[in-house]
């Protein structure tokens, strides 16, 4: 049940690191109660026409049709994407949703206004990343029934699409090789194996995991500005790391049920380690440089939705509310938001960066 690939893990492994690693605390964590009820969802519908306008003709007005095989040059002056970092400078995340049944991307932007824009059909993946490095992300999808991304530039306003994967393979698109550049990659569930288009250093196959348990969530955990392999082991809350500086790590944080939420919740430029737990809401945040925390910050149908909102450098704790499309952010800079209408059931939330 351990992974098996070679090196500094399995040594680790050997050693009994998993097990020499803190189980979660048993404490009462904080609690925080969440904000804004139906009636909150109401108010912030009239006073936010942005936020109502996705369910209104506006919508209709305003999306693009473009199907991703079709020349998309028609998009280029619209292309924003979650994360991106705003003209002004504020590095605020947006708020994103892909509508799966239409192919549509919903963008509400940190800095105002909003855009709906086609981009992908029915049973794409959303993947958007920094693929050409420009500074901006691109909008992508990962299509399963034939491996192929789809891929708009946003540099030069063109399509790349690219055959990487099966139908089964997990999308895990990062900056494997350091270089600024999203890569394209996929995780093969079964097999543990890493299939990696590195945009500098070229394809490689690392086998890291295994079985259909392993969720992979690769980041850059040692802060070297490049992502490392990882996956959360559900069955025993274990998180493997291969990281490309400081090495292999395995660490138990979490239990069978938690949702891996990774982020850089305390600014320190490395990735830390952090669960979800449906059942209460409660967030475990195992902060690299600031230690251990624990938040309540949602409930069992909510989505969670980490992302660096407020823009202080710092992951903020936040879910999206499935039922009725509410967000709600609890930014690390201290303050509160009212929750913010976006989206709808069907919608897949866009994590922000
Ligand atoms: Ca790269
Ligand atoms: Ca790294
Ligand atoms: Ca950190
Ligand atoms: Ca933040």
């Amino acid at each position: 049940m351990t992974p098996t690939a070679p090196g500094a893990l399995a040594a680790l492994l050997a050693a009994g690191g998993a097990a020499a690693q803190p189980a979660l605390p048993a404490s009462e964590p904080q609690r925080v109660e969440i904000k804004g009820e139906a009636a909150n969802d109401a108010e912030q519908r009239r006073r936010d026409p942005v936020a109502k306008s996705i369910y209104g003709r506006e919508e209709l007005d305003r999306v693009h049709h473009d199907e991703p095989e079709r020349e998309p040059e028609s998009l280029a002056s619209d292309v924003h994407c979650p994360g991106e970092r705003q003209a002004d400078g504020d590095g605020r995340a947006d708020t994103a949703v892909f509508r799966e049944s239409t192919g549509t991307w919903y963008l509400l932007y940190a800095a105002g206004g909003w855009s709906g824009i086609g981009w992908g059909t029915v049973g794409d993946r959303p993947v958007p990343g920094d693929y050409d490095g420009d500074g901006r992300i691109d909008l992508a999808v990962f299509r399963p029934s034939t491996g192929v991304w789809f891929i708009f530039r946003s540099a030069t306003a063109t399509l790349q699409t690219v055959q990487w994967g099966a139908t089964f393979d997990r999308p895990v698109p990062a900056d494997y090789d350091g270089d600024g550049r999203t890569d394209i990659a996929v995780y093969r569930p079964g097999s543990g194996v890493w299939y990696i288009l590195a945009s500098s250093a070229g394809f490689r196959a690392p086998q890291w995991g295994n079985g259909t348990d392993d969720r992979p969530v690769p980041a850059d955990y040692d802060g070297d500005g490049r992502a490392d392999l990882a996956v959360y082991r559900p069955s025993t809350g274990t998180w493997y790391l291969a990281q490309s500086t400081a090495g292999g790590l395995a660490l138990n944080w979490g239990n069978s049920t938690d949702t891996p939420v990774p982020g850089d919740y305390d600014g320190d430029g490395r990735t830390d380690l952090a669960v979800y737990r449906p059942s209460s809401g409660v967030w475990y945040i195992l902060a690299s440089s600031a230690g251990f925390r624990a938040t309540q910050w949602g409930n069992s149908a909510d989505t969670p939705v980490p992302g660096d909102y407020d823009g202080d450098g710092r992951t903020d704790v936040a879910i999206f509310r499935p039922s009725d499309g509410s967000w709600y952010i609890a930014p690390s800079g201290g303050g509160t938001t009212p929750p913010v209408t976006w989206g709808n059931s069907a919608d897949t939330p866009i994590l922000g960066r």
